[in-house]
């Protein structure tokens, strides 16, 4: 192909007139009216329309499109918009809450947003010929953070980013930027003052932070301006303002936590029996395994081929009983067939998209041709939601949501752009609605999930769109065995947690291309430390479960997958204070240490929660490595050893150690290791790391890790004291809550120094 040639760098391909034809300014506020807690004005092209979804954040919504543009906006939360004050001066219309001034220019449209901290300021809103621009003044020294699912480094100033959603099968390369999933929010983040704009709108979307260093050019292709702005004033701030509005990232069930196993395929019985005697002979605990695309009956999803398992309806509940759960892949495309019961019902019910000449549409993929069904429906959602009842009656708890894009075999690799959804009866093309498709029916398989079984769901998807981490998991595609993959990981992880997307993780050991031995342990120390951890491999490559080169990597590799349910109740609390608070599991440094220009731009270490550092090895044979310490002590994990942050350090990383720190003064709730996934934890074991003096505490969650109960008040909590003074160390044990733990004691293990030990313990645990 000559684009894939040195054709591609001809001189004249590349012309000086890159000028955007046509543009005009949206400006000219005409008249403009207060009606509830919004403000409409009347400008050259259309309206603007201003309100507060809470007093530190500003949504507008530029309405420049002659028809009456609905934007399908279910990823939104509902709220109640704040109250504000209005007033005029000769230039501005301010609108005035109780945390920001909003000022619109009557001329220019630009506004202006006023914090205690620092200002966002607009450079106006354009429509083109293509779509709409909206320009927002960059900081001066800013770092660019978020944006979602993308490859290459943490900060993004100096890039230009596009969102749609994209089956990329082709290496992912640190130029490309669709990928499968799309977030279109980002972060603008100086030590003094960190906002966010989130561009609500799922047809592509650009974001420039490239061809104008003073200035962030967000592009939108259809659809109107739907933009939210986070007034932060800190990085914490604008996340927990994202997650007010598209929702803070649901409690998985446990098990969703642990180690999961997947192979495209696991093609029969034998081969998913021998897998499972495989992981009990080797003592290594596994939650979940996969079912890729093979177990199906000619890839009609809802069927089982029953001649490669022929005891599906026995096997997999008695899977269940011994602690595997099994989560079959479900894609949308439904095979065009007059023998197949989902598609006639799903004609008969009107479910999939159509053209607009009302004709299906008919896409190509796994099952050959396939219509897609119409997520923009609630009563399609609802018909594909209930149709799930075929896999929990087996059992099945968990479902893979693939092909989601959706991904269709053909040039475009998508679906026709014209196709209609009927969005509830407010058309919409495929165009426009693009990057939501992934998000609802990821949506619809949860909400399922959670009426048939009782139980908190687990999806895992693909696509998605800003909102996702209500309702699933993300892992990020197809990636490669790569070391540069491995190491690519961590800043497209941190961003999507920065995104609020915090439940994610790539294929550990890569999915195309042969792993090999140190690779796949490297990846399975990092996956350890992961909020999402699972081994998946392509049809073609060698095998990658952790017991498959002999016996120096098996050892390694189980005692990390079991040093994973070790540290359960750590990883467990993190997610508990993700759902309340919307703070990623997997943080960058700099969330936590803003002041320390050293971790703008760290790529190669992350934490989990506020005081583990996990700093990965990411490349072949390296058993040492530098690591970068923020201010305060560090204990090495392994050693004991207490360093002084503030400085790098050169940390031994010999095959069986991943570099761990723990923050001087914290706690870290572990239990006892396992061999089988479905063990008890029977004892608590509270790590405290010393400090000279202060007061530290914590809590630990326990609830059954399968309901929702814990909403009603069944959670214990553990909540732990410790205050280290001279001569002791007082540790405080209070216990609450109406739900019993499985553990039969509590151990305190006192790190980094000889002080005593003094435990006052009201928990009597009376097992
Ligand atoms: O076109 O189901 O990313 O995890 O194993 C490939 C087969 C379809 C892509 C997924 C991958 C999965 C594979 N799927």
């Amino acid at each position: 192909m000559l684009e894939n040639s040195s054709f591609s760098v001809k001189p004249e391909l590349f012309s000086e007139e890159n000028q955007l034809l046509n543009v005009v300014q949206i400006q000219q506020v005409t008249t403009y009216s207060k009606e509830k807690n919004k403000c409409i004005f009347t400008v050259n092209k259309g309206t603007i329309q201003v309100e507060f979804s809470r007093a530190d954040i500003v949504r507008i919504t530029v309405n420049h499109l002659d028809k009456n543009f609905t934007h399908h906006n279910s990823s939104i939360e509902n709220y109640e918009a704040a109250d504000f004050k209005l007033s005029e001066t000769d230039i501005h219309i301010v609108l005035k809450t109780s945390e920001i001034e909003f000022k619109l220019d009557k001329q220019t449209c630009q506004f202006n947003v006023s914090t205690v901290k620092g200002d966002v300021l607009s450079n106006g809103f354009y429509v083109t010929e293509e779509g709409a621009i909206s320009l927002i003044s960059a900081q001066n020294s800013e770092f660019i953070y978020g944006l979602g699912e993308k490859s290459g480094w943490l900060n993004k100033k100096g890039e230009r980013l596009s969102m749609w959603n994209t089956d990329v099968f082709a290496p992912h390369t640190p130029d490309l930027s669709e990928l499968y999933e799309s977030i279109p929010t980002y972060l603008s983040f100086t030590p003094n003052f960190t906002f966010g704009c989130f561009l609500n709108n799922t047809g592509r979307t650009i974001f420039d932070f490239k061809n104008r260093q003073d200035e962030h050019r967000l592009e939108t292709e259809t659809g109107i301006i739907d933009l939210f702005v986070y007034t932060g004033p800190s990085m914490k701030n604008v996340l927990e303002q994202h997650t007010f509005i598209t929702g803070r990232p649901y409690l998985p069930p446990k098990w969703a936590l642990g180690y999961h196993q997947s192979r495209h395929s696991y093609q029969n019985e034998e081969e998913l029996k021998s897998i499972v005697s495989s992981f009990e002979e080797f003592e290594i605990p596994v939650d979940a395994i996969y079912l890729d695309i093979l177990y199906m009956d000619g890839y009609r999803v809802f069927t089982f081929d029953k001649e490669r398992f022929p005891n599906y309806e026995t096997y997999l509940p008695e899977l269940l009983e011994r602690g595997i759960h099994i989560v079959p892949i479900v894609d949308p495309g439904v095979k065009v067939a007059g023998q197949y019961d989902v598609f006639i019902d799903g004609v008969v019910k009107d479910s999939f998209t159509k053209m607009p000449d009302k004709s299906l549409y008919i896409g190509d993929v796994w099952p050959g041709k396939s219509a897609l069904p119409d997520f923009s429906q609630s009563k399609v959602c609802e018909w594909w939601g209930d149709l799930h009842e075929f896999y929990t009656k087996l059992g099945i708890k968990g479902i893979w949501n693939d092909m989601n894009e959706p991904a269709i075999f053909n040039e475009s690799k998508t679906m026709d752009l014209e196709a209609l959804h009927d969005n509830d009866g407010n058309p919409i093309s495929h165009k426009e609605y693009h990057n939501l498709y992934g998000y609802q029916m990821s949506k619809a398989t949860s909400i399922a999930l959670e009426k048939l079984t009782n139980e908190r769901p687990f999806v895992l998807t693909r696509a998605g769109y800003a909102g996702i981490q209500k309702y699933a998991a993300v892992w990020t595609g197809d990636n490669r065995s790569f070391w540069e993959h491995l190491a690519m990981t961590v800043p497209m992880c941190l961003n999507l947690g920065l995104s609020g997307v915090t439940f994610s993780g790539p294929d550990v050991g890569g999915f195309m291309n042969d792993t090999e031995p140190e690779l796949l342990t490297r990846w399975i120390q990092m996956g350890t430390f992961l909020p999402y951890f699972r081994n998946h491999c392509s049809i073609g490559m060698d095998r990658q479960e952790p017991w498959v080169f002999g016996d120096e990597y098996t050892k390694i590799n189980r005692e990390f997958i079991q040093m994973r349910y070790e540290w359960m109740p750590f990883l467990y609390q993190q997610f508990i204070e993700a759902e309340k608070s919307g703070m990623p599991i997997m943080r960058p440094l700099v969330l936590e240490y803003a002041n320390d220009s050293r971790t703008y731009d760290l790529n190669d270490e992350y934490l989990i929660g506020e005081n583990l550092l996990v700093a990965p090895i990411v490349s072949r044979s390296v058993r040492s490595r530098s690591v970068y310490l923020p201010e305060g002590n560090w204990i090495n994990y392994w050693t004991n050893k207490l360093f002084e942050g503030g400085k790098d350090i050169l940390v031994e990383a010999p095959l069986h150690q991943i570099p761990l720190f723990i923050r001087e003064g914290s706690i870290i709730p572990l239990t006892n290791k396992k061999k089988k996934a479905n063990q008890v934890d029977e004892e608590l074991i509270l790590n405290v790391y010393s400090k000279d003096e202060g007061t530290v505490n914590t809590i630990i969650y326990e609830d059954d890790g399968i309901t929702t109960n814990y909403k009603n008040g069944e959670r214990f909590e553990l909540h732990v004291s410790v205050d280290f003074n001279l001569e002791n160390v007082n540790v405080r044990l209070d216990g609450m809550g109406d739900f019993k733990p499985s553990w039969k004691k509590v151990t305190v293990n006192l790190h980094g120094t000889e002080r005593n030990l003094l435990i006052e313990d009201n928990v009597q645990i009376e097992n």
